[in-house]
């Protein structure tokens, strides 16, 4: 039996005792027999959540990009590692191979040093979806400077934040990108971000869009002829199994953005492994995840996971809706992608048009569809498994966090039956408790609470950048040696996990707890209604009231307003029960959204609490438009 490959339900239980029973063992098994390394490690774990303080293959050396792209030359280096798909159709993708992908990063790797970045520096990656993404990413492991890509939706202020908080001392990015049929001036932001950004000694730019810029004299370079120039090989540093691979900043519900310190060694195991198991990656198979590299989803399972495994993943520049709502089919037909892991906005986006857009296209080559990022509603997730898995590829809800560097609870597609709405199983090795507001382990099955992480595993994030007390604070002080995710979840009478949301999303009305996801679901399935969010407003009587802000659909558009509000409530009695009605409902374009697609309750429980003084920061929404149209017409 391998442990690496999980093939059946029965190999899943022994494996994922043997994990928790003896995980060290277990992982230095998986350690060793998968990987390479340039020295063993004197010790596989070491670990005090009271510090906190986690260590995995302490001594160990390695460098993991030689486990992403040198050991697979031997076979693989005319096998795709990476499918380019560019925003416009009519360009042509590119096949880059292994041998093309290791010759480019040890070019940027040589770029790099000859830029004077050294092992431990941060480099700040704010590229669009384009090839150079990953070589600058790959060529930092490579060197061992210390990447920290921001998405590039972000603004000039948020860009500027990042690069400071980290001290960068170079940012790569390019003249600008194309997303859908806008053209965005990157170049730009970067030159206005570095007005406050005294430490960024040089700017690396990638050509992309040929639009006009300006080159600051001494500190911004034109890529290409760099790499053009550099030497074609590079000996990859020797890194310890514990430094610092990369920072990936994520928002906290307060204060500034969190820099979550990822290491080397745990994080490559742990992403290979789960890469492997959670997609059921076979040789020669095409993957898609759908995420920007700028956010963890992309780091784990766009690069590191796929590419340590040798496995073939497509990198995809564009946005759902361009050139129409049917470019994810066309881009599965195209490249007969076999694992295709999107967000559940996204799939309710599509959902809301027409299904034409889905059945132009052959999408036989689907095997396994995978959701992230929030809880996926029952219509979504029907909507998903009917029209594009055609009731025949599993989907796996996995859930996890930037925060957690892997995929934490999922079902595994053909080995764990899945339920709509259920992140189902945790994964090997990983050891969910739910907690009570006392801080005790409820225990048992048909249980709520809050979700924590008794146990350590690899890729767990080690630190916040420069702020050891509040990654304590944030992880590790509500609940006494655990690991506190900020997620509630249920565990049901099989024992599936189902995550009911942020615990700030939980509602107290009249002295019941109100999870939001189940209501938002109830409502969704109202065939009128494509997307909708609820939050808690205060009431006299009961505490808490809710407040629904309610997508319609195109067929809603057309009808009687009281009449609807009055089916959502009769939807919601009827599938929770009466405590769970709405006491306003409004109709609204659209919800502000993170640029990752998660809803900011946040904003609207101040809109509909009337305490709109001080929104906060709603600059990185992806449609700050909407808020202003959502308070005009407030109940
Ligand atoms: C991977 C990612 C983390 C938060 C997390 C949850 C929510 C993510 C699911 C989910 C329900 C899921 N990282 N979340 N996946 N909720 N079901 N399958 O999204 O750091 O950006 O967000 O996202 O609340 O704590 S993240």
């Amino acid at each position: 039996m391998s442990n690496y490959h999980i093939k059946h339900l029965e190999e899943y239980f022994q494996v994922y005792r043997k994990s928790v029973q003896h995980p060290e063992a277990f992982w230095e098994e998986i350690a060793e027999e998968h990987f390479v390394w340039r020295s063993k490690w004197d010790r596989v774990l070491s670990w005090d959540f009271t510090k906190p303080e986690v260590k995995w293959f302490e001594g160990a050396e390695l460098n993991i990009t030689e486990n992403c792209l040198d050991r697979h030359l031997p076979t693989k280096r005319n096998s795709t590692a990476i499918i380019f798909e560019p925003n416009d159709p009519q360009e042509e993708a590119q096949h880059i191979t292994y041998g093309q992908l290791h010759e480019r990063v040890c070019r940027m790797a040589n770029v790099l040093k000859e830029s004077g970045i050294n092992k431990g520096d941060r480099v700040c990656v704010y590229l669009p979806m384009i090839p150079e993404l990953a070589y600058t990413v790959l060529a930092c492991a490579r060197i061992g400077a210390i990447h920290s890509v921001v998405f590039a939706g972000f603004s000039s202020n948020a860009l500027a934040a990042r690069i400071n908080d980290c001290d960068c001392k170079m940012v790569v990015t390019s003249d600008g990108s194309f997303r859908g049929n806008k053209i965005i001036d990157l170049k730009g932001i970067v030159d206005a971000a570095l007005e406050d950004c005294p430490g960024v000694e040089k700017v690396l730019v990638a050509k992309r869009t040929g639009g006009k810029i300006t080159m600051k004299k001494n500190r911004d370079y034109w890529l290409k002829p760099l790499l053009n120039d550099a030497y074609a090989d590079n000996d990859a540093e020797r890194m310890k199994a514990e430094d610092p691979l990369f920072i990936l900043y994520t928002s906290g519900s307060t204060g500034k953005p969190k820099g979550m310190v990822h290491t080397s060694g745990g994080y490559m195991v742990y992403t290979a492994y789960t890469f492997k198991n959670v997609f059921q990656y076979r040789e020669g198979d095409v993957y898609w995840c759908t995420a920007d590299i700028g956010w963890i989803t992309g780091h784990s399972y766009i690069i590191y996971g796929p590419l340590a495994n040798g496995a073939t993943t497509v990198m995809f520049e564009g946005v759902p809706s361009y050139p129409d709502y049917g470019r994810f089919w066309a881009v599965v037909e195209k490249h007969k992608v076999n694992q295709f892991y999107t967000a559940p906005t996204a799939i309710r986006a599509l959902a809301k048009e027409n299904l034409e857009y889905v059945e132009k296209y052959d999408l036989s080559s689907l095997k396994v569809l995978g959701s992230v990022g929030e809880p996926i509603n029952e219509e979504a997730w029907h909507w998903y498994n009917n029209n594009i898995g055609h009731g025949k590829s599993p989907i796996v809800d996995t859930w996890w966090q930037t925060e957690t560097g892997g995929i934490m609870i999922t079902p595994l597609p053909y080995v764990t039956p899945t339920t709509p709405t259920y992140a189902t199983l945790p994964f090997i090795g990983i050891q969910p408790a739910l907690m009570d507001e006392e801080g005790n382990e409820i225990m048992g099955i048909q249980v709520d609470g809050r979700l924590c992480i008794k146990f350590p595993w690899p890729s767990m994030a080690r630190t916040i950048w420069g702020d050891h007390e509040r990654y304590r604070d944030t992880y590790f002080t509500a609940y006494k040696n655990n690991y506190f995710t900020g997620d509630g979840a249920l565990r049901d009478e099989v024992g599936y996990y189902r995550i009911t949301g942020r615990v700030d999303d939980v509602i107290i009305v009249s002295g019941h707890n109100l999870g939001t996801a189940p209501i938002e679901d109830s409502i969704n399935e109202h065939p009128a209604v494509a997307e909708s969010a609820i939050v808690g407003f205060p009431h006299d009587i009961k505490g808490n009231a809710l407040y629904g802000f309610v997508i319609l659909k195109e067929i809603g558009e057309a009808r009687d307003r009281d009449n609807l509000r009055k089916e959502i409530n009769q939807q919601i009695t009827e599938h929770i029960g009466p405590i769970a009605k709405l006491d306003k409902i409004q109709f609204v374009p659209g919800l502000p959204k993170t640029r990752s697609g998660k809803i900011m309750r946040r904003i609207l429980r101040k809109i509909a609490s009337k305490d709109t003084e001080n929104l906060g920061d709603i600059s990185t929404l992806l449609n700050p438009e909407v808020v202003k149209e959502i308070m005009d017409n407030t109940l």
